[in-house]
């Protein structure tokens, strides 16, 4: 496969953007070889700047539930630019929107819409503290939300691939704030509130971890954290940014049946725009101005162009049989997959969830950041390369989830699973 224009664009962006690259994993540090520069995308899949197509399983990190380019969403974008890109005033598309969340999402009554997920976890701790008055956040290892300053601490996605979990910049006084509990371990947040019981404003997770990897959590696991969170009076607040409508229309919380205090969404309620949003019960939601004294605001809050193309997303997506469709795409795959790695005699923690997956390359069962810390990155970034090669596009990184969409083809699988198999018996 040649990558040249993609090589010599790289070389042009590296003198003016840091890495060639506007966000860290997308630079291919971590497995090396050359990131292709992508000039278009249609269905499941994506064709870079040289003219290579590839089988797309990154789907832009999530949002790309309906495939690359949907015609419904083409269509209303199209209608939708003609009216004027912004107006930084309410819209009767805003309005729609937030109803088809709220009905979607039985425990958010209201909804402010943002412009990404960083905005959204952001404004959700605000929330909490202000709510609570009080100050400390508990997060978890390995779970990434967003470049927030406060939840910058042990994080997934870049921080655990590039080895910066804790960034700099970082004011020590914030990280202080922000207490660190393992992922599936309940007794780790009850020792965290046992040690701070009226300091804790609320527990942030991802209730299934999908920037170390995907990891499902335990049976209990999540319950327990209502539980905790409730008897000590903080609360809990799920980034559903990847989950949301990804394994249910009402998300994780659906699918595991937990109301949490506050819930943050983003990528496929913007259908690939810039989106994000946060809501919870109309008690809660009314500290947020200009109701209350919890400040938050944005100039592009409800784009009406992101808001025209979630909304078109949301509508496909409650066609009827559409999860059911993903489910089994999702374990179509996944299986190839599995009979791939056992027949060439590679020990592989397979996950998946629904239309989520990801391959741990390790004999350990990964539960958490340290048992994702097991995997063989060296075998991962061989096998990300050697998938590139046969057109197969995964996320550059072990510590990412892959997503199927509604537009992947049988064809597209089986084409998959007979490229993991050639490439897995190189490794
Ligand atoms: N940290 C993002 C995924 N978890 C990557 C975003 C991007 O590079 O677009």
């Amino acid at each position: 496969m040649r990558l040249d224009v993609s090589m010599a664009l790289m070389e042009r962006a590296r003198k003016t953007i840091p890495a060639g690259v506007n966000s860290p994993v997308r630079a291919y540090l971590s497995v090396g070889g050359h990131p292709p520069f992508i000039r278009e995308a249609k269905g499941a899949t994506i064709t870079d700047v040289d003219g290579n197509t590839y089988i797309d399983y990154v789907a832009s990190w999530g949002p790309m539930i309906l495939g690359h380019a949907h015609p419904k969403v083409v269509e209303a974008l199209k209608r939708a630019v003609q009216r004027g890109t912004s107006y930084g005033a309410p819209t009767p598309l805003e309005v729609e929107m937030a109803e088809e969340i709220t009905s979607a999402v039985p425990s958010m009554d209201w909804v402010r819409m943002v412009s990404s997920g960083t905005e959204a976890t952001m404004s959700a701790m605000r929330l909490a503290r202000g709510y609570t008055g009080r100050s400390k956040i508990v997060k978890f290892e390995g779970c990434y939300h967003g470049h927030v300053d406060s939840l910058l601490v042990k994080a997934g996605s870049g921080g655990i691939t590039f080895g910066t979990p804790d960034s700099a910049g970082v004011p020590e006084g914030l990280a202080r704030e922000t207490l660190v509990a393992k992922f599936n371990d309940l007794s780790s947040v009850e020792t965290l509130f046992a040690q701070y019981p009226y300091e804790i404003a609320g527990v942030i997770v991802e209730p299934i971890a999908g920037n170390m990897g995907m990891i499902p959590p335990r049976k209990g696991f999540l319950e327990g954290l209502r539980k905790v969170t409730q008897q000590h009076r903080a609360l809990l607040i799920f980034d559903e940014v990847i989950t949301g409508f990804r394994v249910g229309l009402s998300g994780a919380q659906g699918l595991y049946g937990i109301d949490p205090d506050i819930t943050c969404l983003g990528k496929i309620i913007g259908g690939g725009l810039p989106v994000g949003a946060f809501g919870g019960k109309s008690d809660l939601m009314n500290v947020i101005a200009p109701l209350g004294p919890v400040y938050q605001a944005g100039t592009l809050s409800g784009n009406p162009l992101a808001v025209t193309a979630g909304l078109t997303t949301l509508r496909v997506l409650k066609e009827e049989g559409v999860y059911e469709q993903l489910e089994e795409k999702g374990f179509y795959l996944s299986e190839g997959v599995k009979d791939a790695f056992r027949d060439a005699g590679i020990s592989v923690q397979s996950h998946r969830i629904g239309s989520m997956f990801c391959n741990f390359f390790t004999s350990i069962t990964v539960t958490d950041y340290d048992t994702a810390k097991t995997s063989d990155t060296a075998l991962f970034g061989k096998y990300f390369a050697g998938l590139l090669n046969e057109g197969v596009y995964i996320a550059p990184s072990q510590f990412e989830t892959g997503f199927v969409s509604l537009a992947h083809t049988k064809e597209d699988l089986n084409k998959t699973i007979e490229a993991v198999r050639r490439v897995a018996q190189t490794l």
